[in-house]
């Protein structure tokens, strides 16, 4: 009989500019040569085409003036279209999805620098992410001084609606990431982000290794 190793669910979370997407590309280079199985990258918000028309409006600002809770129902709404039409239907296939920002940052993003109740955060993302939980989460720490300049040096227009808040929120941001990291150690990791994008990517790789060995394996070396 041939068992069919199952694949893995790993977020990507931190500040503005910190080289998640550039990680993110790196870790399913990565793999994929590594065990020759299938790694969806995917984003949020975004990811499906209905959750990046949200995008779209979120990142314009369209949904600033009517506060955080606003903003996390579409942050939520985005996510529900995510989760049913990719993340689910890929895990489901045994693949590896790996995914640039998902519920974390509503938790740091809306409730810690956006004020939003941390109980209505907690049921929100118990409604809408269930039981699609990440097996690991990277949280990439950096300085959101040298965040922003990053982004801001990459960026080919004005910065976008969060990219535009002041520096105190970034730095509520950075802190609410860590805490994160520091309730969860089981699923999330933190990583130092203010390193080269070499040193980060091993560090990447070596957490992977350490905490999912099994998704290492190689296809083919299944049959059992
Ligand atoms: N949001 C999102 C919420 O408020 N609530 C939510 O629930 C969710 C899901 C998304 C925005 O939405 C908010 C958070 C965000 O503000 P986005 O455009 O996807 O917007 O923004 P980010 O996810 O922040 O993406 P960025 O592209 O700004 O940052 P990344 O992905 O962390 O960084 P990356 O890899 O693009 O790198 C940025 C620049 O730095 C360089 C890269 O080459 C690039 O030029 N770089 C490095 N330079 C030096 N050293 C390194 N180690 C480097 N790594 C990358």
């Amino acid at each position: 009989m041939t068992e069919i190793a199952a694949g893995a669910f790993i977020t990507f979370e931190g500040g503005e500019g910190a080289g998640k997407s550039t990680q993110v590309q790196r870790l399913a280079a990565h793999l994929r040569v590594r065990t020759n199985r299938p790694v969806v990258v995917t984003r949020e918000p975004g990811g499906s085409p209905k959750a990046e028309a949200i995008r779209d409006a979120l990142l314009a600002g369209i949904a600033k003036p009517h506060g955080p809770f606003a903003e996390a129902l579409l942050f939520s709404a985005a996510r529900i279209d995510h989760l049913d039409t990719l993340i689910r239907p890929a895990l489901a296939r045994g693949e590896t999805v790996l995914c640039d920002r998902f519920a974390d940052s509503t938790r740091a993003y809306q409730g810690a620098a956006g004020g939003l109740d941390p109980e209505l955060v907690t049921s929100l993302e118990r409604v809408v992410v269930g039981p699609t939980r990440p097996a690991l989460t990277l949280i990439l720490d950096l300085d959101p001084v040298v965040g922003l300049a990053r982004a801001a040096g990459r960026s080919d227009g004005a910065p976008d609606r969060f990219e535009a808040e002041a520096l105190d929120f970034h730095a509520r941001l950075r802190a609410a990431f860590r805490a994160i990291a520091e309730a969860e150690p089981e699923r999330c990791a933190l990583v130092d982000a203010g390193a080269a994008p070499d040193a980060v990517a091993a560090e990447i790789r070596a957490i992977v290794a350490a905490r999912l060995p099994t998704l290492l394996r190689k296809a083919g070396d299944d049959a059992a």
